[in-house]
């Protein structure tokens, strides 16, 4: 018996603005960090920028063409702040909104339902200039952010995610500094995740008020899956200290109103947690129409052992500074088998324990994967086709997972593969390919690669088929 997933399961593909958009200095727009970072000599490969990137500004028609061929029910983008308000402040920019007004009347020509992610890691420079993340006020501009967005497109678009892989803003941007802006330290980033969480929720209400209460807000977390080496208290211990940092402490607050039990003494000699005010949790615990889980791998922990080489294998690029404040007594490991061009373990039984783990923290929500997917060495053969056959078989054992956990009980509405097309991989820059679309980027001409042409089977029959 094929696999069959239901007829409205969202079949669908993710980008962000700053990975394809390019245009980074047209329409008013400005620079946001990862402008500044990435012009930053040595913070990217190679010196990559997001500048042109595979120039999805000046080609958008062409790649709501090429989706539209391939069958798909849904997009995943993520709108620039500083397109739309180049200060992160003040009114919207019209030619900036216009973009996405196009963009988004050009899907729903072709029936594409439009998701739209208020942030994926881009914010205004002059909001970072001001204090990033850590201060405050960046929750109360991204909430002011969100209702102009929410006023100019919520009549068109009826799925919106506040916050792409917080975490990520948080705890690379400001502690491990391998994304923008760069920042190395521990208090800061966590001061960054409360004021995301924060953002979040100021977020959600500030959109339930500037839209049709039709729409349907969730936001995308990198839940990560994290695996004790060993059944050892000391093991089991870091695990539990690892989760809290990689996802209770986004989750407890924003679908529970309260943080993880042990958080604040785990992070203690790191800050004593003074920038949460009275009253803010509430702000953050705000009701949500489906949650968003992006997954890739699963991590691998123990009690730190001093002397393993391995200790710091924890996936997230380079740095001598540690994405995880407060948890030094804590070693990652590589997990064993397969890896993708990331060096990412291969393991779909993540994602079924994932989906089934918040089928059990959020009863009733339903679940969307907004993003999965694996780089791969892709290149084009002799005919200038691109075969990926371990680009299908990733998709196809994860995709059977959600299947499993489907028949288990877990309400997943959809899935969103990371990503159309090649684009600029953050610190990696153009070397990592992700696209079920391959972009030369001499040309940047897009052609679909084998894994594009099986998914658009799998989108237009809703069957999953053998590898
Ligand atoms: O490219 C990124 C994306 O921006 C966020 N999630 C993970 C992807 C692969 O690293």
């Amino acid at each position: 018996m094929p696999d069959r997933f239901p007829s409205d399961f969202l079949w669908g593909v993710a980008t962000s603005a700053y990975q394809i958009e390019g245009a980074v200095a047209e329409g008013g727009r400005t620079p946001s960090i990862w402008d500044t970072f990435s012009h930053t000599p040595g913070r990217t490969a190679g010196g990559d920028t997001g500048d042109v990137a595979v120039d999805h500004f000046h080609r958008m028609r062409e790649d709501v063409a090429l989706m539209a061929e391939l069958g798909l029910t849904s997009y995943r983008f993520s709108v620039s702040w500083s397109r739309v308000q180049p200060t992160g402040r003040g009114p919207a920019v019209q030619l900036g909104l216009d973009f996405y007004q196009r963009l988004v009347d050009e899907l729903l020509d072709r029936g594409i339902a439009p998701a739209l992610t208020l942030y994926h890691w881009d914010l205004p420079q002059e909001l970072e200039d001001a204090g990033g993340w850590p201060a405050r006020d960046t929750a109360c501009r991204f909430a002011e952010y969100a209702a102009l967005v929410g006023a100019a497109l919520g009549d068109r678009v009826e799925r919106w995610i506040t916050l792409n892989e917080p975490w990520c803003s948080a705890f690379l941007g400001y502690g491990s500094g391998v994304h923008a802006p760069g920042r190395t330290s521990p208090e800061a980033s966590l001061q960054a995740a409360h004021h995301l969480n924060l953002a979040h929720g100021q977020a959600t209400s500030a959109l339930r008020a500037a839209m049709p209460a039709r729409n349907q807000i969730a936001v995308s977390l990198n839940s990560a899956v994290v695996r004790p080496r060993s059944q050892d208290p000391a093991d089991l211990e870091a695990a539990r200290r690892i989760d809290d940092l990689a996802n209770g402490v986004f989750h407890g607050p924003m679908l529970h109103g309260a943080y993880p039990e042990h958080l604040f003494a785990d992070t203690a000699s790191v800050t004593d947690w003074a920038f949460v005010h009275d009253g803010d949790l509430r702000a953050i615990h705000q009701p949500l129409d489906a949650l968003g889980l992006n997954y890739y791998t699963t991590s691998l922990v123990s009690a730190a052992e001093p002397d393993r080489a391995d200790s710091r294998a924890d996936g997230h690029g380079t740095s001598a500074h540690s994405p995880w404040p407060g948890a030094a007594s804590v070693a990652f490991h590589q997990p064993p088998g397969e890896r993708t061009a990331m060096g990412w373990a291969i393991d779909p039984s993540g994602l079924y324990d994932l989906l089934l783990r918040y089928t059990k923290e959020a009863p009733g929500l339903p679940l969307l994967v907004t993003e999965n997917g694996a780089a791969c060495d892709d290149r084009p053969g002799p005919d200038g086709a691109v075969h990926d056959p371990d680009r299908i078989r990733y998709l196809r054992d994860h995709l059977a997972v959600v299947r499993r956990a489907m028949e288990a009980g877990a309400d997943v509405r959809g899935y969103y593969l990371w990503s159309l097309m090649d684009n600029f991989e953050w610190s990696y820059g153009y070397g990592k390919r992700f696209g079920a679309v391959y972009v030369d980027y001499e040309t940047l001409a897009r052609t679909p690669k084998s894994s594009a042409r099986w998914y658009a089977e799998l989108a237009r029959t809703g069957e999953l088929p053998e590898v």
